[in-house]
């Protein structure tokens, strides 16, 4: 990540990332490489303070959860019955899936030990023996490189029985998925682990009361674990001089579609789109019309000034009517047919959903898919749009868990930004902007 300097930014070009500051370098997914870096002396320092001071810290920190909900660490980690004496699980959310979303993938892949050594820490202050790393059965060699480093810390005594003369005793094992979204929901998550079909389990009750195999669990995201590691080592007050008021730190902030430089930047919290997608991405290289900001659940946004210039922060972004989510921003070029894209990654959602309720089963993976195949074919009637909007209403809120509604994201907001694109399709059989639509009939 070398980016130019910055053009407009209030951010300091000379503003160094910590949580990719490995990223790129060669060998750095060895122990001896992170242990030249510095690593391994949260740990330490973790060991010295002790699991009651760990959770303080982190709530001083200010992080919360970088999986795209947003909920704080540090009070996630209080919940846990710290001194019920029963088995305690944690576990690493690796199941990265959103399409936009590509930030953990490479925490993986190129610095595991930074994420080792987090779930040690988190493991020691929860009381945790056990931790697992669900990861996402596409992202092949992160999982080969997580084993590797697993055994690394293994033989170097990180982790095992009395971990450095601690009395502290932890093991980690890595669990690959098989390729579905739905086993990045939590409750879905552990189902999988335990064998189980995937689908949502009912919250409450919430994995910190009855979490894998009915036991105590925490669920943290792989940015939220590496984050922690950070914050023991620099301690909270360093995390919570970034970002703004009430989003703390540092973000990793993903960007795809026409940009010149699109990739993953670890940027302090509340850095506006106009300075990721200016200064750090390049700009545009065609004319844009829209952007998602968080992943592909998130609503769309209009290109403005107004959106340009809000914040990236949890509260800014939903003022402005969508969500941060897990900060992958996906630019959409103006000449792209909305109603195509939208179809598209209604597709997804519809593959994507365990089949469990209703709502999402009939609606999205029935009805909305057909809805949309049947406008973008040339074959909508007048009254079609005004028929999704009503499906719309029987899905929102009304689904097992937050799939159904992720879909209606992209849904409603591009009929509410792009109607106009909605109406001509279904008026003349023809997208409005057909020549970089993939139209044609499959
Ligand atoms: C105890 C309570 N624990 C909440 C815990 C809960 C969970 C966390 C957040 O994520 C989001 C969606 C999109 N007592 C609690 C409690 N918790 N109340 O806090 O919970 P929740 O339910 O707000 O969200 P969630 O179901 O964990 C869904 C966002 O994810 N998203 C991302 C999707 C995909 C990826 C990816 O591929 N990496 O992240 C996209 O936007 O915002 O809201 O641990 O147990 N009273």
């Amino acid at each position: 990540q070398a980016p130019p300097r910055p053009i407009t930014s209030g951010i300091d070009p000379r503003f160094k990332p910590t949580l990719y500051a490995r990223v790129g370098k060669e060998g750095s997914y060895t122990i001896d490489s992170y242990k030249e870096d510095g690593g391994y002396t949260s740990l330490k320092r973790a060991f010295q303070i002790g699991p009651d001071a760990i959770i303080d810290e982190m709530k001083k920190s200010g992080l919360r959860g970088r999986g795209g909900a947003g909920f704080p660490t540090g009070m996630k980690w209080s919940f846990m019955p710290l001194k019920d004496g029963r088995q305690h699980y944690i576990i690493c959310n690796a199941d990265e899936s959103e399409p936009g979303s590509f930030k953990d993938r490479y925490l993986l892949t190129e610095d595991p030990h930074q994420l080792i050594e987090g779930m040690i820490i988190a493991g020691y202050a929860m009381r945790a023996s056990v931790g697992y790393i669900y990861i996402r059965g596409e992202y092949v060699l992160a999982a080969e490189r997580m084993w590797a480093a697993i055994k690394e810390a293994r033989a170097a005594g990180l982790l095992g029985k009395n971990i450095q003369g601690s009395g502290f005793d932890f093991d980690l094992y890595v669990h690959r998925g098989a390729g579905a979204y739905i086993c990045g929901e939590e409750t879905a998550l552990m189902n999988s682990l335990e064998g189980l079909r995937a689908n949502p389990r009912l919250k409450p009750p919430f994995p910190a009361a009855a979490g894998l195999y009915g036991m105590p669990t925490t669920i943290n995201n792989v940015e939220s674990f590496c984050a922690a590691t950070h914050i023991i080592k620099y301690g909270p007050e360093w995390f919570a001089s970034m970002g703004t008021e009430k989003s703390k730190g540092t973000k990793l902030y993903q960007v795809s579609g026409p940009v010149k430089r699109p990739g993953v930047f670890e940027l302090p919290m509340g850095t506006t789109f106009r300075e990721l997608i200016y200064d750090w991405c390049g700009g545009p290289t065609e004319e844009i019309k829209a952007i998602i900001p968080g992943g592909s659940s998130t609503p769309m946004m209009p290109w403005t000034d107004e959106i340009l210039d809000t914040p990236m922060d949890y509260e800014s972004v939903a003022a402005k009517g969508s969500m941060l989510g897990t900060g992958g921003v996906i630019l959409l070029p103006k000449t792209m047919c909305i109603v195509n894209a939208t179809w598209n990654l209604v597709r997804f959602y519809a593959h994507e959903s365990c089949g469990k309720c209703t709502p999402c089963r009939e609606g999205i993976s029935g009805w909305m898919v057909k809805m949309y195949e049947k406008i973008v074919r040339g074959r909508g009637k007048p009254g079609d749009v005004e028929l999704i909007l009503d499906m719309s209403d029987n899905i929102s809120g009304k689904s097992f868990c937050a799939l159904a509604d992720a879909c209606m994201g992209p849904v409603l907001s591009s009929i509410k930004l792009f109607r106009d694109e909605y109406d001509h399709l279904v008026a003349n059989g023809r997208p409005m902007y057909p020549t970089q639509s993939r139209w044609k009939e499959e």
